[in-house]
Order: C-alpha cells, then structure tokens, then sequence
C-alpha cells in the first residue's frame, strides 16, 4: 500500500509519520515548501510536537516516508492541506482543490481519494465532481471520503492511534475502504457516516467547544460586574451532576477553535445565531482584558506619581504550549505595549527561549519586579508562585483563582 499526503502541516505531517511507523505504509509526503520537503527528508520536524521527532527519523531511516514537492502513483490519496478564509470570514476551499487537481492525474482505478482538511459542508461532493469532469472513466470505479481529525496538539501521538474517527463516503463502498486504510493504525473505532455528515461533525466538535467556552467568558464578565469570584461559582456549579462548565480565559486562541465556527456561519447566517455570538464573545474577551490592564496602568499611575512595571503572564494560546498561533495572549500584549507610553513591560513566556518581537523575561524575575502581574496563559510554573498582596494581580487564566 503506498499512500500520498497532500500537505505536510500540523495534522498531514503526523498522520503520514503513524502511517508509515504504524500502518505499515509506504508514505510519500507531498508539501508546496520546498524548506518543508528538505527538512522532513532530513529526518528534521518543522512543527512543534513533542516526541514526534524521533518517529519522523526513524520511518525516514527505514524509507517508509519520504516527502516531495510533487505527488506521486500511489493507491491512496490524502488531502490535509489548509483551509483558510477570505474577505469576511469566508472558507476558503481553493488549496484543497489545487491539491486535488494536482493528484487528479494520478488516479487510476481501485484508488482511495480522502479529504482530512477542516471543510465546509458539500466540500467533499465538489470535488467528486471535480475529478469526475476531469476523469469520467473512473466514475463508481474509485473511493472518495471524508475523515476529520480531532488530534489535540501537544498530545498527537496517543490521540491519533486512540480517538474514535468519523469517516464519511459519498457512498457505502467508499466508507468501507477508508475505514480499512484507517484501521492500519487507528485503535479508537471508526464511525461510518456519509460525507455532509462527517464534515458538519467536524465543524460542529469544535463549534460546540467554543460555545461552551463562551459561556464561562460571559459568566467572567458578569461576575466581574457582579462582584462575585467566577471561578469558585463554576466550581460549585459543576458540583450539579448535569452541570459541566468550562473555565475562563483571556480569548479563545489556536487555528482551530477560534476558526471552524466560521464555517457554519458563513454558509448558515439565518440558522447559526449561539455560534457566531459566541465568536463574538470569545473575540470580545481579548479587548475586554486588554482594556482591564490599561486601566490597572493609569490607576497605578494615579495614586504612585511613577509608571508601573507590568509583568504580561504568557503568549502561548493555551498552556503549557510553545504555540503562539492565533494567540490571544499575544494580541493582548501587543495591544497593552501600543498604548503602553514607555511604562515598563515585562513579556513572559517559558516555554520559549527568544520571540523576534518580543524580549522575553523569566517568570519569577518578572513575577518579582513588576508592579502590576497580569496572568493570560496557566502555563504550570506560574502556579508555584505566590499570591503577593502588594501586587496588583489580574488573574485572566485562573493562577490563583482569586
Ligand atoms: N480554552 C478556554 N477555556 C477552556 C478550554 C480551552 O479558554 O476551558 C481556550 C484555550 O486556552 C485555547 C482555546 O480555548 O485558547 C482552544 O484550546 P483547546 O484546548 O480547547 O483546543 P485546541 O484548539 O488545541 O484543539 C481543538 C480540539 N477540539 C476540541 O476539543 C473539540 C481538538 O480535539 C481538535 O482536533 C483541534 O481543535 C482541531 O485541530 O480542530
């Protein structure tokens, strides 16, 4: 079985890696990026993800996978490329096509064509039709399906051998075949569905995600207002056993999340009013805590005559990540050192060493120095450092939940 992944990125790069080691298939690894192409030959990973390093030299060593900037004759196609927006939050579907005509070519009879790319509903059917206006003599001859990932990065190799798939045909045989390629090597069990149906569950996993997530940002700011700690109220809340709320933060970051919702509601504006007004809640999020330290900035200035020193807790989008993708922590920092008028800020981040814009501070120096300490990230080493009553605190991620 020779297997060709259209896209070497986050989740393509990944699935090929497992592919390889674990499915006992011979993977050729198709990326645009040159740079991307050479470091993967050289057994180099270019995304972060821990322990995924070691399986990538090992299948290069042994010749199981190899990447190329053009596909290759195999029997079964991947496409796991991005799909990103245009103009107003608009999907844009045209990388998936462009890595579909370039495997169209290649297509012969019995040969497996599935989509992994987040996709708008009916993405799949386009492309069906695609590759039949362009080869009409495979018509019913080939198999075409949809198959999302749900991988949680940071955790990817356990996560993509263990999770439940959803895997959706445009017809039964076309199921069938995809769940026998992905039994190579997924232990969770595969769900048959057809293809709308595996798109929208896609979409809707991580709509039904940021929802949730919306909900504990709204309860912050009412109990902001309120006057009443949004962290014990959450905590006792869960305490229903029907209840189940998330937590806080400053934003809902990552180039998933805070992106596939946008799916839904660009095809549906009529029909999906909870998940874009929870975008719009998780967007509004960030500029509520960026407002929050600009204030704390000009009542410290106020009442001490001096400038503070602000200590910024965290870039990464979510904790204990070196991953500054989409990061509202990032957009918060920004925001705050624009407005900033020379008071001294200190960016933390420990799990990177150097950020090109950023001069990155240790946390306990900066937790030591500054006058006002502003928690974005709950990165774990911030929770070995005491709450200080001669600080201002303003605990966006729950460090101290006080
Ligand atoms: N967040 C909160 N409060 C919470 C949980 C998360 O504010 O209680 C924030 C995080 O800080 C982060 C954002 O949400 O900024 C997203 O983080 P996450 O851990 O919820 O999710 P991702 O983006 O790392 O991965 C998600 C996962 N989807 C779901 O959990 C439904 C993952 O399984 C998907 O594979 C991934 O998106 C993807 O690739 O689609």
């Amino acid at each position: 079985m020779k297997a060709c992944f259209m896209g070497l990125g986050y989740i393509g790069l990944p699935t090929a890696i497992i592919a390889a080691k674990e499915g006992g298939v011979n993977v050729i690894g198709v990326d645009i990026n040159p740079s991307v192409v050479a470091q993967t030959n050289a057994g180099h990973l270019h995304i972060i993800e821990p322990g995924m390093e070691e399986m990538l030299q090992e299948v290069v060593r042994t010749g199981k996978l190899r990447a190329s900037t053009t596909p290759e004759v195999s029997d079964a196609y991947f496409i796991v490329v991005p799909t990103p927006f245009k103009g107003d939050h608009q999907p844009d579907i045209s990388y998936v096509e462009a890595a579909t005509r370039a495997v169209i070519p290649l297509l012969k009879e019995g040969d497996l064509y599935v989509i992994e790319s987040t996709s708008p509903v009916g993405t799949t059917e386009k492309m069906k039709d695609l590759i039949f206006s362009e080869r009409p003599e495979l018509k019913d001859k080939i198999f075409i399906a949809y198959c999302p990932e749900r991988v949680l990065p940071g955790n990817v190799i356990y996560e993509l051998v263990h999770n439940d798939r959803v895997i959706g045909g445009i017809d039964e045989a076309s199921t069938k075949k995809a769940q026998e390629f992905y039994g190579r090597f997924v232990k969770g069990t595969l769900h048959p569905t057809n293809a709308r149906t595996a798109e929208m569950c896609k979409l809707t996993e991580n709509s039904s995600r940021d929802v949730q997530i919306a909900f504990a940002n709204e309860l912050s700011l009412i109990c902001d207002k309120a006057g009443i700690n949004v962290w014990d109220l959450i905590n006792l809340a869960n305490k229903h056993p029907r209840v189940n709320i998330l937590q806080p933060g400053c934003g809902v970051g990552g180039h998933c999340i805070a992106v596939d919702p946008y799916f839904i509601t660009a095809e549906f504006p009529e029909q999906a009013k909870i998940i874009a007004q929870a975008r719009e809640i998780n967007n509004y999020k960030a500029l509520w805590c960026a407002e929050k330290v600009k204030n704390a900035m000009l009542r410290f200035e106020l009442e001490n005559n001096r400038k503070p020193v602000v200590a910024m807790m965290g870039l990464a989008f979510k904790p204990d990540i070196d991953d500054l993708r989409e990061s509202p922590a990032k957009q918060i920092v920004s925001a705050v050192m624009q407005n900033c008028n020379n008071a001294d800020i200190l960016v933390v981040e420990p799990n990177v060493k150097s950020h090109n814009v950023f001069k990155l501070t240790d946390y306990k120096e900066a937790y030591e120095k500054a006058d006002i300490v502003v928690f974005l990230t709950a990165h774990t080493p911030f929770k070995t450092l005491s709450w200080r009553d001669d600080k201002v605190i303003l605990d966006f991620c729950g460090i101290f939940k006080k």
